[in-house]
């Protein structure tokens, strides 16, 4: 797709030159500017106000030094990131990724997704996200845990529970975030909710380890039933092993489909009987092992090297819950081919442009990132609103929470495609209807 806005257009060309080579940042950027296209035709007065040129800029970056020791003995030294993107609507509110891909391009893109995101959950949360280029991959719990005290010695400085509240993302997971909160915690002698995720025993959500996952199947459910179907019965592909690939494995079996591929960095199982989630949680949760000793112990299942290829098994239904850029083209092409009907995506942007228009020409439902895997946040921000009243609600209760959000979240996305002519194209909807929310609060507040 090319621009036809020329403020636009310029704006993006703006983008592009002030943060040279940071490619991630630049194609998010694209993806949601081209789609406010009709939303700034008829309100002009968002770009009067500087509130598309303001909404690309970051109100803060913070980078900083990582040092920390390792189990020989010697000082490493690591990069760690902030990016308080957006606070319009709620303080920064977005994850910490932990990996050696890491550099600012990323967290940038992650942030500014974040605050289309944040804003489509109803909840009151802004936009931020951080990190490292620390690799937790074989490092031990020690190692792990004077990394996240070293990080969390500066990021102290910078966050709060009205201010900033950080989550896991890639690389960071329930340990992590125990290291990082016990060292918050000691620093400055408060007991807050500043970070979200945390461990049921010190003031963490039930339902929020499962959110991301859960809250992606609620919404592929509620598109598909938008269309007179659902997961019962299909063939499901997800990719990753991680925390949003099991509990959406777990969802999807729940709601009657069957899952039949995982992946990790290195390769993919195939399981044409179903994935055994209880063998796959012991391998990832419990021995941060790798998918490939699945096929070890399951005589159906088998194990391929690389990870594009598990997009050519056949499937009704695609979960894309790795990475960014996951499926190109070329691979979107294939699960057409093999005649996919909804793609949903738990990862943040795991589909290049390219595929998505695949997706958009060929009458696939597509559930965007932004929409798609927004419930991981919004639990986050259920766990704040539980923090705040020093109260804890049960499974059921934010489960329930969680469903209605994304069923809503699906609601949202459906009108305000419908709203500016493009029905169906729920990427466009969820970039309107996660803007307009923001864009409102920006102009409120006036120039600041
Ligand atoms: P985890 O660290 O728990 O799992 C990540 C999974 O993705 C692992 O299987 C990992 O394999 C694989 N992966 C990571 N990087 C790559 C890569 N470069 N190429 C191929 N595979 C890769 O993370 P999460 O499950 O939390 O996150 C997965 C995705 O979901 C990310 O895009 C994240 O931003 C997004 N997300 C997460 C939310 C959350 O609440 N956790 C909320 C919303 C979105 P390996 O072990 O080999 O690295
Ligand atoms: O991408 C995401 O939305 C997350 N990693 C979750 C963020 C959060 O604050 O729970």
């Amino acid at each position: 797709m090319a621009f036809t806005n020329q403020y636009l257009a310029d704006l993006y060309d703006k983008v592009v030159a002030r943060n040279k080579g940071e490619v991630e940042f630049h194609q998010a950027v694209k993806e949601v500017l081209e789609s406010l296209e009709p939303v700034v035709e008829k309100h002009p007065e968002y770009i009067k106000m500087g509130v598309i040129d303001s909404i690309v800029e970051p109100e803060r970056i913070i980078k900083f030094r990582v040092p920390w020791v390792d189990d020989s003995g010697k000082v490493q030294i690591n990069r760690g990131f902030r990016i308080q993107f957006n606070s319009a609507i709620g303080p920064y509110k977005g994850g910490l990724r932990f990996h050696p891909s890491v550099y600012e391009g990323i967290i940038k893109f992650l942030g500014f997704e974040q605050i289309f995101k944040n804003s489509l959950t109803g909840l009151p949360i802004g936009g931020g996200k951080g990190g490292s280029d620390f690799d937790p991959k074989g490092k031990s719990d020690m190692e792990v845990m004077r990394f996240c005290q070293s990080f969390m010695t500066e990021l102290s400085k910078h966050i709060g529970a009205d201010t900033d509240v950080p989550a896991g993302d890639i690389g960071v997971g329930g340990r992590e975030i125990g290291y990082m909160f016990g060292q918050y915690k000691r620093l400055r002698n408060e007991f807050t909710g500043v970070l979200t995720g945390k461990g049921l025993t010190y003031g963490g959500s039930l339902a929020r380890t499962e959110a991301t996952g859960y809250g992606l199947c609620y919404f592929t459910e509620a598109m598909l039933n938008d269309h007179g179907d659902s997961f019962k019965g299909k063939t499901v592909v997800i990719s990753g092993s991680g925390n949003v690939a099991i509990y959406a494995t777990q969802k999807a079996t729940q709601l009657g489909a069957k899952v039949v591929a995982l992946s990790d960095s290195n390769g993919y199982v195939y399981d044409k009987d179903g994935i055994d989630l209880d063998a796959v949680k012991e391998i990832k949760e419990v021995k941060r092992g790798r998918i490939k000793e699945y096929a070890d112990t399951h005589p159906s299942a088998e194990y391929h090297e690389g990870c594009s290829g598990i997009w050519t098994i056949p499937c009704d239904i695609a979960l894309p819950c790795a990475t960014q850029n996951e499926i190109n083209e070329e691979s979107a092409k294939t699960l057409v081919k093999n005649g996919v009907k909804a793609v949903a995506e738990g990862a943040n942007m795991p589909s290049t442009p390219e595929a998505i228009e695949v997706y958009l020409n060929n009458g696939v439902l597509f559930g965007p990132a932004k929409a798609a895997n927004a419930g991981g946040v919004a639990t986050s921000a259920l766990e704040m609103s539980q923090n705040s009243q020093r109260l804890s609600w049960t499974f059921d209760e934010v489960d329930a929470k969680l469903k209605g959000i994304m069923e809503n979240i699906y609601a949202n996305c459906a009108a305000a495609a419908k709203e500016y002519g493009l029905e169906g194209n729920y990427a466009a909807g969820a970039n309107i209807a996660g803007f307009k929310k923001v864009a409102d609060s920006m102009l409120a507040h006036g120039v600041v």
